[in-house]
């Protein structure tokens, strides 16, 4: 049985358009799930909408539109973004999908009927945008969102409560066994002091909302939109094939991909409330940091958004999925500008990598008629020049070891070297020296086969980050007479 691996994204909220912070995380898991395939495990991609709680009901309100309507809308555009991407998700889940509310009802009356709910009093502050009750360390100046700017709404009702205090020593105990379970260490820390800090019963329903999943011992009520959402993760498998059920194949999940925002959901809750129901854990949650604008987090609320569709549109998606994956090292924060995307576009995309692939294709067809002697050609990193075959040594178990522990970028800088090593092979060499000289045909074959199979190498590495012109140039490498090449990346004029 090939292993099985499971990744999602969080499920954007239609309140608005999808932005280039969303358009990251959706990018990262794909590069996660397209590796794991090229390793021939079976892979599950999911990723979706989060359409039900006050921050859609209250945007669609604003819009003078039934919330349903808002969230048909948006989940179009963020349904649209993935393929835009590049993105190979297996299915794209919307919360607001019978199946997914029916799962959430019983999973649900499950930790109720073991014990875990509760009725109570709520009161205390809570932000509307975040559909998050604030703890009074969480609270800025003027009664304020630290992470909104707005002002904190005061809430007293009547709700059910999830008795999260009770899992004060299972996550402890979860922290200590599993010390990777959450990633980058920073973040295990930030959480497990969360935890430390002493766990509180948490409101699980809302009284006065009807905008959410209906509480099936109490219809008064919904869920609490938090719990609703995380429950994504594991209804989207009972019905995301229609006619089999996929649970049993890919739960646990392998990997959550969250931005730090919705840490404490996926690291204390998420796990509690799996708890409460008797089901099983995920294996890691890995938590990446912020896409920065101008040194602010960029938000829909924030209005700093850069477009991911103005980006795609003039360089690709393939040039977008590099670019914030090799300028901002994953799992930290990081600025992002247009001048450094065009920057690296032009002198990593165009010169390092596709340079080298135009150059190497044009001298086998110009040097060798398209083709080369079947031992220079054998695809093998055995048969690499010596010159170079100790730089290239183990480079695929490395990749996939970092790829493992989720450091996309430092998997990718690995990679890069490679290019880089590449193209300085081809100045020590000069084939264009040896191919004057006919005495020397024998060392120009063995210079243009490991040139070939050093760039089959690095191609296939940086599929999961590059698909689409990886596919070209393998397709071109592939062909039984090579033929020089289109660029991969062409040059792109400036914006006006
Ligand atoms: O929180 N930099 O949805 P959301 C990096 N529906 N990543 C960013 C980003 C930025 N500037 N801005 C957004 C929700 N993201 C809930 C999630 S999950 C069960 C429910 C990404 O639309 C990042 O992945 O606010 C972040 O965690 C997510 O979008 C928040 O998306």
């Amino acid at each position: 049985m090939p292993e099985s691996f499971y990744v999602t994204t969080p499920i954007y909220y239609v309140n608005a358009s999808p932005h280039l912070g969303h358009a990251y995380t959706t990018i990262a898991a794909d590069i996660m799930a397209r590796h794991h395939r090229q390793r021939g495990e079976q892979v599950f991609f999911l990723t979706g909408t989060d359409e039900h709680g006050e921050p859609v009901a209250d945007a669609a309100h604003a819009q003078g539109v039934e919330p349903q309507e808002l969230a048909d809308r948006n989940a179009e555009r963020f349904k649209a973004l993935a393929p835009r991407l590049g993105a190979s998700n297996d299915f794209f889940i919307r919360t607001t999908d019978p199946e997914h509310m029916a799962k959430v009802r019983e999973v649900l009356a499950k930790v109720h009927a073991n014990g875990f709910v509760y009725e109570g009093i709520y009161e205390g502050m809570y932000c509307p945008r975040c559909a998050d009750f604030k703890a009074e360390n969480e609270i800025d100046k003027g009664n304020r969102c630290p992470i909104h700017h707005i002002e904190l709404v005061k809430e007293k009702e009547e709700n059910y409560f999830f008795a999260l205090s009770k899992f004060q020593e299972p996550l402890e105990k979860l922290y200590a066994e599993h010390p990777s379970w959450v990633a980058p260490r920073t973040r295990y820390n930030e959480a497990l002091s969360f935890v430390k800090g002493g766990l509180r019963d948490v409101p699980l329903t809302r009284r006065h909302l009807t905008w959410g999943v209906p509480v099936p011992w109490d219809e008064e009520h919904v869920f609490y939109v938090w719990f609703d959402a995380l429950l994504n993760y594991y209804s989207a498998l009972s019905y995301a094939t229609p006619g089999s059920d996929l649970t049993a194949e890919f739960w646990p999940a392998s990997c959550h991909v969250i931005a730090k925002d919705i840490l404490r959901f996926h690291t204390v809750y998420w796990p509690a409330l799996l708890l409460a129901a008797g089901l099983e854990l995920p294996r890691k949650v890995f938590v990446h940091g912020y896409l920065l604008m101008e040194g602010e987090k960029m938000s829909k609320s924030l209005g700093n958004v850069l477009d991911p569709f103005a980006a795609i549109e003039r360089f690709g998606a393939d040039a977008l999925r590099f670019y914030l994956l090799r300028d901002v090292s994953f799992g930290q924060d990081g600025s992002v500008s247009t001048a450094a995307f065009e920057q690296r576009y032009e002198s990593e995309l165009a010169n390092d990598y596709g340079n080298l692939a135009s150059r190497t294709l044009a001298m086998v067809a110009r040097y060798r008629e398209g083709k080369l002697p079947a031992a220079a050609a054998a695809g093998t990193a055995q048969t690499l020049d010596p010159a170079l075959a100790e730089d290239f040594a183990g480079l695929a178990e490395r990749v996939a070891e970092l790829i493992d522990r989720v450091e996309l970028t430092n998997a990718l800088d690995e990679i890069w070297q490679r290019v880089r090593r590449l193209n300085r092979y081809v100045e020590e060499q000069a084939p264009w020296q040896l191919a004057k000289d006919p005495a020397r045909a024998d060392d120009l074959d063995r210079v243009l086969g490991t040139l070939m199979q050093g760039l089959r190498i690095v191609t296939v590495l940086l599929h999961p980050y590059l698909p689409a012109s990886t596919e070209r140039l393998l397709a071109a490498l592939d062909a039984p007479v090579l033929t020089p090449i289109e660029p991969l990346f062409p040059r792109v004029e400036a914006a006006s």
